[in-house]
């Protein structure tokens, strides 16, 4: 039975391996992403039983993605496979500092024919925490629907809701998005949200302001992602929390705010405290900057356990 079931979109990966322009370049990795696919892996990897509700098709690249979330031990009794439907797929052009550009192939995808009927609230009740994103919200009416539908039910079924609002401006108008995660926010017990998410939506305002802002729709607590500055996690209670970040020569940063998210979730169901919790997350979203691509990079518990003993050591007098 898994602990964690997240909802949304898995896209197979293309990382460019020469820096430069897309249309330039001429050897790509073949891997797989796709934020909500990014968590649900982070999740197993750090030894949660993790569950993933989706569409895709019957076609090579939606069998790629059951046979690897199989091979990572995440449950698929929530995956749907559409005949002659098609599974998503993106590009990752990196320039010489290492920042990402995306181009996605997914419209009319298997995934953007999600709808609520998919949602079994059977499988939702089974979980301890449910888990989507705003690009899932973003991809169809449909999908908009089934995130909407599983974040109420699964608040309704006292499992705990966790969302993160991965803007994508090219998926959404900005103020079409600010209603969108006002009502998410409604639902969600834990809402996540990088720099760049907070800058789209309250341009200039700084990080307090944006994070009681969200607070008054709702969540019990937000948490700010800050890349190699750390994270700030504010509870409605008035609590708040300031982690720095571990420093890292990044390589690419995809996928590292997803599996900041899962390792947030997973160490909160172990018990541990905020502090704990988003120190742990800050290791794990230094580490996924260190490989290519979203899914390959992400550590394990042993990766992250080793390196943090290491950083300590090299700190301690
Ligand atoms: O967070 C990383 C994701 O953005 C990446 O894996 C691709 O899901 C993706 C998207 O829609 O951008």
């Amino acid at each position: 039975m898994p602990d964690v079931v997240a909802l949304g979109e898995p896209l197979v990966e293309f990382v460019a391996l020469e820096r430069g322009a897309l249309g330039e370049v001429r050897t790509f990795l073949r891997g797989f992403g796709g934020d909500t696919a990014n968590f649900a892996v982070a999740a197993a990897r750090l030894g949660a039983r993790a569950g993933y509700i989706t569409r895709v098709g019957d076609d090579e690249f939606g069998r790629a993605c059951q046979a690897l979330w199989r091979q990572e031990g995440v449950d698929t009794r929530g995956v749907i496979v559409e005949p002659g439907g098609t599974t998503g797929i993106y590009f990752i052009a990196l320039d010489r500092d290492g920042r990402h550009t995306f181009t996605y192939y997914r419209a009319g995808s298997a995934a953007s024919r999600l709808r609520p009927a998919d949602i079994d609230p059977a499988y939702l009740v089974e979980a301890r925490c449910f888990h989507t994103s705003g690009i899932t919200q973003a991809i169809s009416e449909g999908a908009r629907a089934a995130a909407d539908e599983a974040m109420a039910r699964a608040r309704a079924l006292g499992v705990t809701v966790t969302y993160d609002l991965n803007v994508r401006p090219r998926l959404h108008p900005v103020a079409e998005l600010r209603d969108i995660v006002d009502a998410a926010l409604r639902r969600a017990h834990i809402a996540f949200l990088s720099s760049e998410d907070a800058e789209y939506l309250f341009p200039g305002a700084p990080p307090e302001t944006v994070m009681e802002q969200l607070l008054t729709c709702g969540p019990d607590l937000v948490v700010l992602k800050r890349g190699p500055l750390g994270c700030l996690v504010r509870t409605a209670t008035g609590e708040v929390v300031d982690a720095p970040g571990w420093p890292v020569t990044p390589v690419d940063a995809t996928g590292a705010g997803d599996a900041f998210d899962a390792a947030f979730v997973v160490e909160r169901l172990r018990g541990r405290n905020l502090e704990e919790a988003a120190r742990f997350a800050n290791a794990v979203g230094a580490l996924t900057t260190q490989g290519l691509g979203a899914i390959a990079a992400l550590p394990t518990r042993e990766a992250v356990e080793a390196f943090v003993h290491r950083r300590e050591e090299e700190v301690a007098p």
